[in-house]
C-alpha cells in the first residue's frame, strides 16, 4: 500500500506550449515498480504509487521529448531491476543511473552497461537513505570510472560545504541533482548558492540538473521564485547543465506538478534557442550517449 499522504503523478498533463528542440532528453526521471513485478526494497523510506515504464514512455511522447535517463529511485534500494528493465525496453532511447553497493560484481556492472546504465547515484539525503561511508563510495567511484560512467550526487544545500573535498576527490564527472537544492528564500547572491556556483566555476568536472522548481519553490506554481537560480546556472555553465521532469515526483507532499507546465518552465531558465539546444539535447547526448558506446566496458 502506498503511503497515505502519497500524491500520485498528474493523470492528465497539459500539452506544453513550449516546443522542445528535436531529440530532447528527460535526464532525470524514475520508475516505481510495478510492485507486483518489481517489489520495493525493505529498507525504503517511502512507499509510492506504481509508476512503470509504459507510463513513463507515454509521458515522454506526450511532452514531445525523445529520450529518458532513468535514475534509480531509493524506494527500490540497490535492486536495479525495474530501472534496468525500463532501460532495456526503451532501447537506445533510454539510459540509466544505478544505485550499487560495494558488493556489486563486475558481471553485474557489465550487464547494467549493456542495458544502458551510464552512472551511479550517491545519495546523501538523510530522509531518503541510511548513510553510506565515504570510503565505500570512493571504492565504487574507482570501479565505475573504468567503465566510462559518471556519478550523480544528491544532497541538501546545508551539506554542501562538508561534502566539497569528497566531491572534488572523485575521478569522474559529477552531476549534482537539483542545483544542490538551494533555499530559495535566500536569493541567488547568498553565499550558500554562490558556494555551489563557485564550485562549478572552479571545477569543470561538476555538472548539474536545473531540475525540480516544484521541489524548491516556496511560492508554488508557476515557480517564479526558482527561475533566477536556474537561469543563473544555465547562463554561467551552458555546457554543463541538463534538465529533467523528475516524474513521477517522489515525495511531493505539497502539490503534484503538471509535467506539461514543467516543460513550459524551460524557456524561463534557458531563454535562447542555443541555450535550449545545449540543455535539452547536446549536453545530455554528450554525457549519456557518446561515451564508450561502441566499445562497451573496458
Ligand atoms: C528526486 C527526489 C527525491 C527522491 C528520490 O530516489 C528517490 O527516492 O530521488 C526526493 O524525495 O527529494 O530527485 O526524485
Amino acid at each position: 500500500m502506498m503511503d497515505v499522504d502519497w500524491i500520485p503523478f498528474h493523470p492528465n498533463p497539459k500539452t506544453p506550449d513550449f516546443v522542445v528542440p528535436e531529440g530532447a532528453v528527460d535526464a532525470h526521471c524514475h520508475v516505481f515498480g510495478p510492485v507486483a513485478e518489481f517489489p520495493y526494497a525493505p529498507e525504503r523510506k517511502y512507499t509510492p504509487c506504481d509508476a512503470g515504464k509504459d507510463q513513463l514512455f507515454a509521458l515522454r511522447d506526450h511532452l514531445g521529448l525523445s529520450r529518458n535517463v532513468i535514475v534509480q529511485a531509493t524506494c527500490h534500494g540497490k535492486d536495479n531491476r525495474a530501472m534496468v528493465d525500463a532501460c532495456r525496453a526503451g532501447g537506445d532511447l533510454t539510459r540509466g543511473i544505478a544505485s550499487v553497493g560495494a558488493g556489486v560484481t563486475d558481471e553485474e556492472l557489465a550487464d547494467m552497461h549493456d542495458a544502458g546504465v551510464r552512472g551511479v547515484r550517491f545519495n546523501f539525503v538523510k530522509r531518503l537513505v541510511d548513510a553510506t561511508p565515504k570510503e565505500v563510495f570512493t571504492e565504487i567511484a574507482e570501479r565505475i570510472a573504468k567503465l566510462g560512467w559518471h556519478i550523480v550526487v544528491y544532497f541538501e544545500a546545508a551539506d554542501l560545504e562538508e561534502l566539497i573535498p569528497f566531491l572534488e576527490s572523485l575521478p569522474t564527472i559529477i552531476v549534482v541533482d537539483h542545483m544542490g537544492r538551494p533555499d530559495v528564500s535566500k536569493g541567488v547572491d547568498h553565499p550558500d548558492f554562490q558556494r555551489f556556483a563557485d564550485l562549478m566555476a572552479r571545477n569543470e568536472n561538476i555538472w548539474t540538473k536545473v531540475t525540480c522548481p516544484e521541489r524548491l519553490t516556496l511560492a508554488g506554481p508557476p515557480y517564479d521564485d526558482v527561475i533566477a537560480y536556474g537561469a543563473h546556472i544555465v547562463e554561467r555553465f551552458p555546457d554543463r547543465v541538463i534538465w529533467g521532469t523528475d516524474w513521477p515526483h517522489p515525495n511531493m507532499r505539497s502539490h503534484m506538478p503538471d509535467d506539461g507546465a514543467l516543460v513550459d518552465y524551460i524557456p524561463k531558465i534557458a531563454p535562447t534557442a542555443e541555450l535550449q539546444q545545449n540543455l535539452l539535447v547536446d549536453n545530455p547526448m554528450r554525457l549519456y550517449w557518446n561515451t564508450h558506446d561502441e566499445t562497451g566496458p573496458d
